[in-house]
């Protein structure tokens, strides 16, 4: 013990005595000075990465979050000490050139999380047209100058090595042994931070790091520059993964399908087989527009109809990832959920997929899929004709002009009109057709108002007078918002849903047909724009004080079940029976075609998703990030808490057992995607034999 005290005495002595020389020599000052490019590298890189997060993820574990910053640290100090090796006058090239580097990667994560709201991958590369497409929805929702910023990085490294060049700093002869110290002791350091670094990781944060996909949560804990570097390597690993561990992946995939219980009949088994089926991909739709009003007129009204009379699910997610659009168009067709890394519409077109139109082909259907915009978008082209739709209607075959379009491409309305003497050729020629039509008006950033149409989003109040005369008074309320503007865009994409479920009546086209609706995703639209919906505070033309008592928060997990979207089967005769109902058990994207496959006779052996006729209150709802929802729980797994929807007690048990069939579940379909399981698994020709004889 007393050994161990007088270590310590000797060990502070002469921390103390070091300070005390280092104060009398100026150390600290000689190495500011001589180390400044080095010192303003670093600075600036770490800045920017802590900028960045700061920017992206507004929590306050990301404002106190140390980890990422030692972490940033450790990266560029080990960057910047090979700069070292170089001789003064070249050690300014290699600083920009990294700097320039670093910035480009804070740069290209702060647009792209304001676009997904999610960090860049360079599997995504391949997608960077895409954005280009979207056109005004970038540069209006994108381009902000909170992603300029960074530039502060070279330009200051820019700044010290023109005052640096003044005063002559680069004439100093350095031999090589000297630099040769210099990057050592740099590293040394460096090494240091990292090793500090990895030994606070935990357990949670190593998985989570290795599977990568929980992205914001692997910047707050390792910082951006780690992330990127591990996301090169987990991208191409995609590459690597199918070339390798495909006994245990389809070990697993068998196992999981072994439990599964086959087709089950019940009251709804082939209620629709031998009907035509027009599927309606609802751009952005989101639930919480069904039966709202402003000042007594419905935002969509099409929709509210639907609901009363058909079969309305109003308890429906999507399960998209950064895929959005095309992500549901793979988890609607497949039962199968989005790929961890990249997307599988552009990564996995190549693969093979057990899809609705494939099954309804063997059926004897003719089918066919219809979007205006351009068809590599999404790589559609591709993986519209393998999924099984026997003709994709693109752009090419519409009249697209300045006046007929709104957004992104031709208006909604324009691309029903042009579509139905399509769909009439379609119908005369066939005997039955499925076909799904992908609707584009009511995109992000929903800013050609003037386009819409009038809907006002205001609060009208009609105030009568002393002398009886009565005046109507407006308040802006909703007006100007982002959220009024949906509204308004939303209320455009109703109507012309309206319009093309009257133009097929007067055809005649809906005698024999099932009109499926969902929303393809929700909109991404700001919270604060909800709180002023539910707390608007007419007088000072704001949103109410938190500390109101007529204040009703809209947190951040009311934000998250909000984002429902509709889905909806109609028939125009199905209003009154007992086919005219509303479901509430929750429902994911998945579920979709297990549910309608009974309805129209066909049963894919590997969806992942079920019935939700079978499966009622039992189902659960899984997205691509962990979370996950049943009728009593959503579970949060980047914040590893959940919220109670019920009064029902919860034990730890129901959650853990959930976490567990999510992440199975997740990793059963991945693995279906990367390794092609259903194109070299045996078992799959039993599906194709199933379909064949019709059952
Ligand atoms: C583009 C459209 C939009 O053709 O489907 O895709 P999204 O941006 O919603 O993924
Ligand atoms: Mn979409």
């Amino acid at each position: 013990m007393k050994k161990i005290k007088n270590g310590f005495k000797k060990i502070t002595k002469n921390i103390k005595s070091g300070i005390k020389k280092a104060r009398e020599e100026h150390v600290i000052r000689e190495y500011i000075k001589n180390n400044i490019l080095f010192l303003t590298f670093v600075i600036t890189c770490v800045l920017n990465s802590t900028l960045l997060r700061f920017f992206c993820m507004n929590t306050i574990e990301n404002y106190l979050s140390i980890k990422p910053i030692i972490a940033d640290l450790a990266v560029v100090i080990i960057v910047g000490s090979f700069g070292y090796l170089l001789k003064p006058k070249n050690r300014f090239t290699y600083f920009l050139i990294f700097s320039i580097f670093f910035t480009a990667i804070c740069m290209i994560n702060s647009v792209y999380y304001t676009f997904y709201t999610s960090f860049a991958s360079v599997s995504m590369l391949s997608l960077t047209q895409y954005i280009g497409d979207v056109g005004d929805a970038v540069v209006e929702n994108v381009l902000q100058l909170k992603d300029l910023v960074y530039i502060i990085g070279p330009l200051a490294l820019i700044i010290v090595h023109c005052k640096l060049k003044k005063k002559n700093y680069y004439k100093k002869i350095e031999v090589k042994s000297e630099r040769k110290k210099k990057m050592i002791r740099t590293l040394i350091v460096g090494a240091g931070l990292s090793i500090l670094f990895i030994v606070t990781l935990t357990s949670l944060d190593v998985t989570r790091f290795i599977k990568q996909w929980n992205k914001e949560y692997v910047v707050m804990r390792f910082g951006i520059y780690v992330y990127q570097a591990n996301d090169v390597i987990t991208s191409i690993q995609p590459k690597i993964n199918s070339m390798f561990g495909y006994d245990k992946a389809k070990k697993n995939f068998e196992e999981y399908f072994a439990e599964e219980e086959g087709p089950v009949t019940n009251e709804y088994t082939n209620i629709f087989a031998g009907k035509n089926v027009l599927v309606i991909h609802a751009e952005s739709m989101q639930n919480n527009v069904i039966n709202l009003e402003f000042n007594g007129e419905a935002v969509s009204p099409t929709l509210n109809r639907l609901v009363k009379e058909g079969m309305y699910f109003s308890n429906f997610y999507s399960q998209v990832s950064v895929g959005t659009s095309s992500d549901t168009e793979l988890t609607f067709n497949t039962s199968l959920m989005p790929t961890k890394s990249g997307t599988a519409f552009v990564s996995y077109a190549d693969r093979t997929y057990v899809s609705i139109p494939k099954l309804m082909k063997e059926k004897g259907y003719y089918t066919f899929s219809m979007h205006a915009n351009n068809a590599d978008f999404w790589n559609r082209r591709t993986m519209h004709k393998n999924l099984g739709y026997q003709k994709f209607y693109s752009k090419q075959d519409y009249e697209v002009t300045e006046e007929n379009t709104i957004g992104l491409g031709l208006s909604d309305k324009e691309f029903f009109r042009q579509s139905i003497p399509y769909i009439e050729q379609i119908d005369k020629e066939n005997e039955n057709w499925y076909g799904l039509m992908i609707m584009l008006t009511n995109h992000t950033p929903f800013s050609e108002v003037e386009k819409y149409g009038e809907f006002d989003v205001d609060l009208k109040e009609t105030v009568t007078h002393e002398d009886g005369t009565t005046e109507v008074i407006s308040y802006p309320y909703m007006e100007g918002t982002k959220l009024g503007n949906y509204f308004k865009s939303v209320h455009y994409a109703d109507q012309a849903l309206g319009q093309l479920i009257n133009d097929l009546d007067e055809k005649g086209l809906l005698d024999n047909t099932v009109l499926v609706i969902y929303g393809d995703h929700d909109a991404r639209l700001p919270r604060s724009d909800y709180n002023r919906l539910y707390n608007y505070d007419k007088e000072n033309d704001s949103t109410l004080d938190k500390d109101d008592p007529n204040y009703k928060e809209y947190d951040s997990y009311q934000y998250e079940l909000g984002r429902k979207v509709p889905f909806i089967i109609w028939t125009k005769d199905m209003a009154g029976t007992e086919l005219n109902q509303e479901i509430t058990d929750v429902m994911g994207m998945y579920d979709a075609m297990p549910t309608l496959g009974n309805m129209l006779g066909f049963y894919n052996e590997y969806q992942l998703g079920h019935d939700i006729f079978n499966i009622k209150e039992n189902n659960i709802v899984c997205f691509p990030n962990g979370n996950w929802v049943t009728n009593k729980i959503y579970y949060n797994s980047q914040k590893e808490e959940y919220l109670s929807l019920t009064e029902d007690a919860i034990s730890e048990d129901e959650i853990n057992k959930n976490i567990e069939y999510t992440n199975q579940l997740l990793d059963v379909s991945n693995d279906i995607i990367v390794f092609d399981l259903l194109s070299k698994d045996e078992e799959n020709k039993k599906v194709l034999e199933y379909v064949e004889k019709g059952t």
